[in-house]
């Protein structure tokens, strides 16, 4: 079959990952206050990596402590100073890219070819891109001298852990914040080394804490009192949640939330370019991606040769060990994401959706799902409107560029959205009416430090990225 291939994986053994990691604050790897752990596992073989300490209300009150402790030196220093941190955490991440490529692959599952290429190369490009601005924030269009706001309190999610961490940290720090940062639970382990990396390049004690735990662990920073920034990716239902929580107190918020991404193929667009589009566009990290094309809309006239030419593509898909330089999909996240994925898809059998899956063996075990597409899908089935965060595509049709538009912003969300067509005019003009923070045209998932990023709706709200994600970590003066 397609899926057989000559195993070439990269080694574990260029990362050395511990028996047990602590918390880390105010420069220090303690143990949690009331000595509580958990275990992360790799998703792909189910592999105990390593045992964490998981932080109660105690520990993150003295971490925002060592924060705000910090915050008074970090914040009154010239911002060529922070730059000069910002640089060598960005060069240290580079010359330790591979140690951390295998770190985020075996504790996330997603494929090394991702990792190396896209995730560690993004993560040192943002600290790179904020450094550049940390001495020049008077000409950001903030005011002649504006301000940081003091400690930010960060939850990230699992789904591109370390990406997510540098697209919290990074602009924070350029603006003279410090930070206390939460780990998903079932990916700790790039953050804990990214507080080595911190460690290695001298950042003061304090300006970065990282406390691995659950959702509670989450809620308590949100809720501290000493907290004055909080920035959240994740679920639209845990971000409403803080939004609540935030709601009556000055804390600044923004919120990346979840994504239903129409990608929109005319039918003069270059179909092998974007059957690449379309599959990169939802089966990249496992469509685990808030901005994944999860939806794909078709001109009917192209429909059978678009969907001819996708099939054989998936149909080359290498899905296995994720660590193998050739594997296209890796491990879904946890067993949690793997059930939602699945009952889901039962959702769109059920509700009368075609299903369609190339021939491909799973391994037995570790957390898997077989690329899927699913055909006969109306606006009315759940799966053309819940975020289902997994390698599954719900194909629908148009006739018409309005019919396109209306099915496109016909969801709760609003984040990104794809365009393929030679023609440059229906591309300015369908791309002013989609209601999405982010539309490519005639590429997909591309992603850059210089660019904003955030959603409309759902999606939630700020940008993160470019000028403008400074903007969420200061006061205009
Ligand atoms: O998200 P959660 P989950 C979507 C995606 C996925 C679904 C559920 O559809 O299937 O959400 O994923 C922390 N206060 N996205 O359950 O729970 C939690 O510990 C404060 C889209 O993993 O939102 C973790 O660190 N924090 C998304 C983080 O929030 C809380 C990425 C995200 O977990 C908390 C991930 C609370 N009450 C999931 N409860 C995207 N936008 O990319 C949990 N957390």
């Amino acid at each position: 079959s397609a899926f057989e291939y000559a195993p070439a994986p990269e080694s574990r053994s260029v990362v050395d990952i511990a028996p047990s990691y602590g918390l880390f604050i105010d420069g220090e790897f303690v143990e949690a206050a009331d000595g509580k752990v958990f275990k992360t596992v790799s998703p792909s073989t189910e592999e105990v990596l390593s045992e964490i300490a998981q932080a109660g209300e105690a520990d993150v009150d003295r971490a925002v402590g060592a924060a705000r402790k910090a915050f008074e030196k970090w914040s009154a220093l010239p911002g060529s100073e922070r730059a000069k941190y910002l640089f060598r955490i960005a060069r240290i991440i580079q010359e330790r890219s591979r140690e951390l490529a295998v770190l985020e692959t075996l504790d996330n599952g997603k494929p090394i070819k991702e990792t190396r290429d896209a995730d560690l190369p993004l993560v040192a490009a943002h600290f790179f891109y904020y450094a550049g601005w940390a001495d020049k924030l008077e000409h950001a269009g903030f005011g002649a001298s504006p301000r940081p706001l003091g400690v930010a309190g960060q939850v990230i999610p699992w789904n591109f852990p370390l990406l997510m961490l540098a697209w919290k940290i990074a602009p924070a720090l350029a603006t003279g914040n410090t930070v206390v940062l939460k780990p998903a639970e079932t990916t700790p382990l790039s953050a804990l080394f990214f507080a080595d990396v911190c460690r290695q390049a001298g950042l003061p004690k304090g300006v970065v804490n990282i406390l691995p735990g659950y959702g509670d662990t989450g809620a308590a920073l949100v809720a501290h009192p000493d907290v004055n920034k909080v920035a959240f990716t994740g679920s639209t239902a845990v971000g409403k949640e803080i939004a609540r929580t935030v709601a009556g107190t000055r804390k600044k918020l923004t919120l990346e939330l979840g994504g239903k991404g129409a990608n929109i193929v005319f039918d003069d667009a270059p179909i092998d370019q974007a059957v690449e589009g379309i599959v990169n566009g939802i089966f990249f990290n496992q469509g685990q991606v808030c901005c994944a094309g999860s939806r794909l809309l078709v001109q009917e006239s192209i429909q059978d040769e678009l969907l001819d030419s996708l099939k054989r593509r998936l149909s080359t898909l290498r899905l296995g060990d994720p660590l193998d330089k050739n594997t296209d999909i890796g491990a879904i996240n946890s067993a949690e994401q793997l059930s939602r994925i699945t009952s889901l898809v039962e959702k769109g059998a059920a509700e009368g959706a075609e299903p369609w899956s190339p021939e491909c063996e799973l391994p037995s075990s570790g957390y898997w799902f077989a690329p899927t597409l699913f055909t006969n899908v109306t606006q009315a089935h759940t799966i053309a409107r819940d975020e289902i965060f997994g390698p599954v595509l719900s194909v629908l049709t148009f006739r018409t560029p309005d019919e396109a538009v209306a099915k496109a912003n016909n969801t709760q969300y609003g984040l990104s959205a794809g365009i393929w067509t030679e023609k440059g005019s229906r591309i300015l003009a369908v791309a002013g009416k989609l209601r999405a923070g982010v539309v490519w045209s005639n590429t997909f998932n591309k992603f850059d430090p210089t660019s904003p990023f955030g959603g409309y709706k759902e999606s939630g709200f700020g940008r993160e990225g470019g000028r403008h994600g400074l903007e969420a970590y200061l006061d205009v003066r």
